[in-house]
């Protein structure tokens, strides 16, 4: 095949990989690109690079896929470095194009307009592939092989650069299937052999679901079913069996109950999980010695916490040989993660104060499986992160390596990825204002999106932390907009929550919209959380 030029190439494969959308800031080394893609396809100009990145990653994400970023060269790739970083420590799934300068400048140090020193080396930092087009007839070729590394377990960003002059030209392509990396190994038969031993004999057993879990849903399920579990999530694997199940606990691995279920546990099988030290209390959560782990990673078998079967393979084809020799749990152990459920989930309820009353009012406003994503903020690391109820995996789009201002970007993408339902985004007003520019981008675009911010005037969590364990506040204070006034200078409906009674009413109205709106939580005006919210790292000197 040939193509008239790059982007004629591009818009093809991004239709064989399905994506209709592609987010980006069109520069004089994408214009081919972009020109392409928004001829062909929808390109949705955001107004930062991260963005581009993060409304990719939310895409992708929102749909259990691909999503796609445009970007410049030089600074463009930089600004979308941060981003890409959190696509690899979520392991999602993103193609990122970028410019380079013309090829026969490459690494010359000329200063041609937007070199960077080894912008390639950059982007080979925080990709899990990353490649420069070095001809006419290979970037078909490379896009697809990025493409695939990006969807292959363990995922994470794919980044090609492309010199422009090579954008321009005519494009020869031959089709064909990537090369993908290797299927992942079958565990070893001993320590098979040992786990399903171990889940035989087991009658008190737990089972904690990763990420990694999102890929082998029936198959986890099975296993749940079979032995009468409680299943704990990390953040991450929230959703891959439904949180309205009645022995999936959730994100409450650090509680005080689901500490002592674990200490009287005789088994625990973890799935796709790295351990972060945020749902593990900085490693120091106990976890029982009787541990069956399954990780694609070798690397990840036993690096945190000692296993006694390591099974190194696809949860999707490991799960099922687990499940095949399980026994049922005793009847009273059932009834105690049952029971933990809701324990953990009414004391957390209790401790968050007058924000149950937004928590409630979007799990009863939302259809089920719609997207809500997150931003870093108090919000979401209490209740957003654990109470409001997660039902697929698509839905759970939550920045996983911590970075504040992205949830906006992700949230865009996700909602332009799932027109059918609406989308809501929970951010901090420091972290909106991270990114406040894709007020612009929501209000040009129009998703069904409900921006909510809680605002605080400043950063919360740090103040908080400041608040506890230093003598004064530094860095925390901010000045913040009048949410009114920015959301009628944007075009965008506003309304506030100024008391629990108002949360209801306004969140089904905003849902309730064809459009995007931004909602203010006035957290002044709300009242105080019971217990001030403070994160799960640990300062050396407290
Ligand atoms: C990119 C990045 N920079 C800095 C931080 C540190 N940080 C974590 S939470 C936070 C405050 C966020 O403020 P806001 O969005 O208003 O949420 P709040 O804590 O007030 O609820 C900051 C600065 C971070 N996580 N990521
Ligand atoms: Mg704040």
């Amino acid at each position: 095949m040939t193509y008239r030029n790059g982007g004629d190439l591009l818009v093809a494969v991004l239709k064989e990989l399905g994506i209709d959308t592609v987010f980006g800031i069109v520069s004089v080394h994408n214009l081919p690109l972009v020109e392409a893609v928004d001829r062909e396809l929808r390109f949705v100009p955001v107004r930062h690079e991260a963005t581009a990145v993060n409304a990719a990653d939310g895409y992708g994400r929102a749909r259990g896929g691909l999503g796609c970023a445009l970007t410049s060269t030089g600074t463009g790739a930089g600004n979308a470095a941060g981003s890409l970083v959190e696509a690899l420590a979520s392991g999602t799934s993103v193609l990122h194009v970028t410019g380079q300068i013309e090829s026969r400048y490459l690494g010359e140090g000329r200063g041609f307009i937007h070199e960077t020193r080894d912008q390639l080396g950059m982007l080979a930092a925080v990709s899990a592939y990353a490649a420069t087009v070095p001809d006419a007839a290979s970037a078909g070729r490379l896009l697809r092989e990025a493409a695939a590394t990006a969807l292959a377990v363990p995922g994470g960003p794919a980044s090609v650069e492309w010199p422009v002059d090579l954008q321009y030209a005519a494009q020869v392509d031959t089709p064909g299937t990537p090369a993908t990396a290797e299927a992942p190994a079958a565990p070893d038969p001993a320590e098979l052999a040992g786990a399903r031993a171990l889940l035989t004999a087991a009658r008190r057993p737990l089972i904690w679901a990763g990420g990694g879990a999102n890929r082998a849903r029936p198959e986890l399920l099975a296993l749940l079913e079979t032995t009468g579990a409680g299943l704990i999530t990390s953040n991450s694997g929230r959703g891959a069996v439904p949180e309205d199940h009645p022995r999936v606990i959730g994100n409450f691995a650090t509680t005080p109950a689901v500490r002592s279920l674990l200490a009287d546990a005789d088994a625990l099988v973890t799935v796709g999980t790295h351990f972060r030290s945020n749902e593990t209390a900085d490693y120091g959560l106990k976890l029982p010695g009787a541990h069956v782990q399954i990780d694609v990673d070798r690397a990840a078998l036993g690096r945190v916490y000692p296993v006694r079967h390591a099974l190194r393979g696809d949860a999707a084809r490991v799960l099922p040989s687990l499940t095949g020799a399980a026994a049922p749990a005793d009847p009273d152990w059932t009834a105690r993660v049952c029971a933990v459920r809701d324990e953990v989930r009414a004391a957390l309820r209790e401790g968050i104060g007058p924000q149950a009353a937004v928590c409630d009012a979007l799990t009863a406003a939302l259809p089920r499986g719609a997207v809500i994503a997150r931003d870093v903020t108090i919000p979401s690391s209490t209740w957003g992160n654990r109470l409001l109820p997660m039902h697929d995996p698509r839905a759970n789009v939550f920045p996983r390596g911590g970075g504040i201002g992205q949830g906006l970007g992700m949230g865009i993408g996700a909602a332009l990825a799932r027109p059918d339902v609406p989308t809501v985004v929970i951010a901090g007003d420091g972290g909106l204002a991270v990114h406040l520019g894709e007020l612009l981008t929501l209000a040009q675009e129009r998703p069904r999106l409900l921006l909510l911010v809680f605002n605080d005037g400043g950063y919360g969590v740090l103040r908080n932390t400041q608040d506890r364990y230093s003598d004064r506040r530094s860095g925390v204070d901010l000045h913040t907009p009048d949410f009114a006034g920015l959301a009628a200078a944007c075009g965008l409906p506003y309304a506030r929550i100024a008391a629990e009674a108002d949360a209801d009413g306004v969140i089904r109205g905003a849902l309730a919209a064809d459009g995007p709106s931004l909602v203010e939580v006035d957290l002044a005006a709300l009242g105080p959380m019971k217990t001030p919210f403070t994160p799960p790292v640990s300062i050396p000197t407290a």
